[in-house]
Parts: C-alpha cells; structure tokens; sequence
C-alpha cells in the first residue's frame, strides 16, 4: 500500500498557517486525492477545527497538548482518519508557539512509522508584521527576547521559508524580508505566498512533492528559553452563545469583539500575536482575526446572515497574563453585547500560560 504523505506547515502564531492547509487541501481534494487534516492546540475549542470542517474537510483535532508533547494522540488522530477513506495527503498544523518539530515529530514518524508515511519537506510560514521586526532585531518587537527565539528557531529549522500576505506587501517590502531571510537563513529556500489569494500555492506544492535530504535540520536549542518564552504568552480559548430576540449581523458581531479587545489591548500596551473568533450558525460561519497591533482587525470569512442565536469560539493568544486576558475577552464580549442588544452564555473559557514543552521522542539525529 501506499504510503501517506505527512505535510507539516509550521509557523509562528497568526502567521496563516490554516489559510495555507485550506487552499493545500483544495488543491489536492481538486486533484482527486483524499485528504485528511489534523489541528493542533493547548486547549479543547479550537476556531481552526471549525475553520476548516465548515470548509467541508476531514478534520481531526489533537487538543490539549501539542503534537511534540502528545505525540501518540497524533499519531492515533491520524489513524482515525485513515478509518473511513485513508487519506492520500495528511496535513498538519502545529500550534504556532512551538518549536523543534523536527526532531521531536518528523523524526519520530521517519523513524517509528516509515512503512505508513513518507515526509514532505517542512514548510515554516513567516508573518511579515512581527517577522520583520524580529528579524530586523528591532526594538518594540510586542514580544520579549525569549519570544523571539521561538520564531527564529522556527525558521531555522525549516526546509523552506515562506513569506506570506504578499497581497499586501510591496515589492519592495517582500525584497526586504527575502534578503533578511537569506542574510539569516542562507540555505534555505524562500518562496513568496499569499495563502489569502492563492498566489504561490502551485510553487509551494511542486516544493512540497519533492524527495530528498529533507525534515533533517535538528536544532541546538535551549529548552528553558523555549519554555519561558512559550509561557509569556497568555492563552485562551472561549465557548459561548450569544442569542437575541431580534435579528442581528453575525459578521458585524463576530469583529466588534476583535475591535474591542484590540482596543483594550492597546491601551495596557500587551502586544496580540493571534486573536480569531468564529461565529457558527446553522452550517454558516464567519471568522474575524487580528493578528498584530500594527494589523486591522479583520473580516476573514464572512458569514453574511442575520441570525437569532449564534455559537462562537474565541481564541486569544497575546503577550499578557492570562487572567488579564480571560477578564479583557469578558468585557469586550459584554460591552459588544451591550452594544447590540444581546444575551451572552458562556459555555467554557480556559486560560492559562502553556506549559514547559516535554516532548515524547527527541532524536538528536537525523535519518
Ligand atoms: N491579507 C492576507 N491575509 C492572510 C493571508 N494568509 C492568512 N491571512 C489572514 O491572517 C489571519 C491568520 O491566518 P491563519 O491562517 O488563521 O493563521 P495561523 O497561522 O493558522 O494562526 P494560528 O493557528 O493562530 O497560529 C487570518 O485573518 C487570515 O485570513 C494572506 O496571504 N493575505
Ligand atoms: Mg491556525
């Protein structure tokens, strides 16, 4: 039998990683391939899941913990895919704080599960807004020194860059993060995107179907930096319904919180490295994202429904405690609330700092 192609695109957080997989997945499932997605985060409730399944893909999710430090629930998530029509294609999204993928997911499969995969150069998405700033080594970055070394060693373990929202970029700007990323990384392939658009998709998978001495790039990294910086990010995931007895806009809804919490983000100077609320109605869904403080707030999906009642899922990963950040997505969900007319039920909210990362397997070389 065949074996499955692992797909991993990896990247910091809000960098476009689900965008990326939703138009890979398009492009295989429009080829005739059968494709199966696995999502990844430290919490149940996850906007990407939905995201995805409400584009009609097979989606399997492994919450809680990331595929480093659960590396059988992944490894088990992708079998449950396999159950009903085994997937030609799996893609993988990591969660977008970590790091060492390399050597703590791809070598484990290539090593432990070489008869079922075969591995696909790993692909690592840069976000030009903090990218930029980080490679540039700028001050005011929004994030510490720690939080930075994830990024940078996310890059460097790379088979290839991509330089993603070229949609929105100059010429001249993509010039700049291609020589930034060539003066940092000058083995490493760079190819330009727009996972919005779909420009670069067909580059990125020619890149992908390639054989070779990829999925090999170990890194030299310091775990207690990597901890400290994952842990000065805030996390929250929110479940909630809002409902009214009029009808309302759920697009209009869905970005008044993304506005509103931006807005109190910016006052108490916490930078947001990824904020994304979906809004699910009856098979219907719209998603607004922020995805820096120098970004607008965003429509990325709209619903264009009025509804009654809507489920929605806020996700929220920014540069602050996570009780302040759990009481700052409260108010901003109550004042939009407020402003519209509607009644709020929290389900659940989970927020916390993540963890020290203790990975399941961690080969120090390569195959
Ligand atoms: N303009 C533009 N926006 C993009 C592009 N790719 C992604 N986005 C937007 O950027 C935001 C983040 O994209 P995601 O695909 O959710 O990013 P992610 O890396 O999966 O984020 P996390 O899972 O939170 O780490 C969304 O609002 C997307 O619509 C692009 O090429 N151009
Ligand atoms: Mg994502």
């Amino acid at each position: 039998m065949q074996r499955i192609r692992y797909i991993m695109i990896g990247g910091f957080l809000g960098a476009g990683k689900t965008t990326t997989l939703g138009q890979l997945a398009k492009h295989y499932t429009d080829r005739g391939l059968n494709v199966g997605i696995v999502t990844n985060d430290q919490a149940t409730d996850l906007v990407d899941t939905n995201t995805l399944r409400s584009q009609g893909f097979d989606v399997g999710e492994v919450a809680g913990a990331c595929f480093c430090c659960n590396f059988n629930e992944l490894m088990d998530t992708m079998s449950r895919l396999s159950a009903d029509q085994r997937p030609d294609v799996i893609l993988a999204e990591p969660v977008g704080s970590c790091t060492d993928l390399v050597a703590t997911v791809i070598q484990p499969i290539k090593r432990l599960f070489d008869a079922e995969f075969d591995i696909a150069p790993y692909a690592v998405i840069l976000k030009p807004s903090h990218g930029r700033r980080i490679l540039k080594n700028e001050a005011g970055t929004g994030f510490s020194p720690k939080a930075a070394y994830i990024l940078s060693k996310q890059l460097e373990e790379a088979d290839v860059i991509l330089i993603n929202r070229i949609d929105e970029l100059s010429a001249e700007e993509v010039q700049e993060l291609t020589s930034l990323l060539t003066e940092h990384h000058p083995k490493t392939p760079v190819l330009q995107i727009s996972a919005r658009t779909g420009t670069g998709i067909d580059g990125l998978v020619e890149f992908l179907t390639q054989q070779g001495d990829f999925g090999r790039k170990i890194l030299d990294i310091d775990y207690d930096t990597y901890a400290e910086g994952e842990a000065e990010l805030g996390w929250l995931n929110s479940s909630l319904t809002v409902s009214s007895s009029q009808k309302f806009s759920l697009d209009t809804v869905l970005l008044a919180i993304v506005v509103d919490l931006k807005q109190r983000l910016e006052t108490a100077g916490f930078e947001p490295a990824h904020l994304k609320t979906i809004g699910l109605w009856e098979g219907f869904f719209g998603v607004a994202n922020l995805i820096s403080s120098d970004t607008p707030p965003e429509l990325s999906l709209s619903c264009g429904h009025e509804v009654q009642e809507a489920e929605v899922i806020v996700n929220a990963r920014v540069a602050c405690d996570p009780e302040t950040l759990q009481e700052y997505v409260h108010a901003a969900v109550d004042a939009v609330a407020a402003q519209h007319g509607l009644q709020v039920s929290f389900r659940q909210t989970q927020s916390f700092r993540p963890g020290r990362p203790v990975p399941t397997h961690r080969f120090a070389d390569s195959v």
